[in-house]
């Protein structure tokens, strides 16, 4: 949802119990002393798995010639455009991004995943995926199913919302609108209206 500059501000609810449907962890615009509109709090991670820190200059021709920095720095304007927040990570072990699903448990209200190769391999990151309720879009840069063999294998698109690949950066910003577009109709249907 796009936030208008008249739109004061944005602070966490305080009338859960008034409205028992509405959640922890969600905001509100106020605009002209009135609740204009419901937000998740809580960040939309965006994580993404070994190898990927390398994407500038590992196989471009793959990959693309733009870095992850780049790709961080679109996300978040396209999030803030929404009036949300990403958490952007990156790391090369399988442990790490297992802890990182699990903390998205509480502290994520989406999450979005480029488990690089782990894709392919991690039970781990399948079994970290099935613990989460919040929605998961996976995401590729490459058309994995045009690729080798053993790269049409996901373990990640069991427990997904949904799947993007091919698109190069590109998959990233699909991925982010699905996910505000599915929080917004979910804050929709939350909110003391609904
Ligand atoms: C990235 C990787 O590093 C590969 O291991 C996957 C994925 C594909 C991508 O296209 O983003 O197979």
């Amino acid at each position: 949802m796009a936030c208008p500059a008249v739109w004061q501000y944005a602070e966490q609810c305080s009338f859960q119990e008034a409205h028992p449907g509405f959640s922890e962890g969600w905001g509100c615009f106020y605009f002209q002393g009135k609740i204009a509109a419901f937000v998740p709090m809580k960040p939309i991670f965006i994580l993404n798995g070994p190898n990927l820190n390398l994407i500038g200059e590992r196989e471009p021709e793959i990959y693309g010639a733009g870095t992850l920095a780049d790709i961080e720095e679109g996300l978040r304007k396209q999030a803030s455009a929404a009036g949300l927040e990403i958490d952007f990570r990156q790391t090369n072990h399988e442990g790490v991004l297992v802890d990182w699903i699990q903390e998205a448990r509480h502290a994520a209200s989406a999450l979005i995943l480029n488990a690089g190769a782990y894709t392919h391999t991690s039970v781990a990151v399948l079994d970290a995926l099935r613990s989460l309720s919040a929605p998961i879009a996976e995401v590729h840069l490459s058309n994995i199913f045009k690729r080798e063999p053993f790269r049409h294998r996901s373990y990640v698109s069991p427990a997904s919302t949904g799947v993007i690949c091919g698109f190069g950066a590109q998959s990233y910003r699909l991925a982010l609108a699905a996910m505000i577009e599915i929080l917004e109709s979910s804050a929709a249907t939350r909110g003391p209206h609904a």
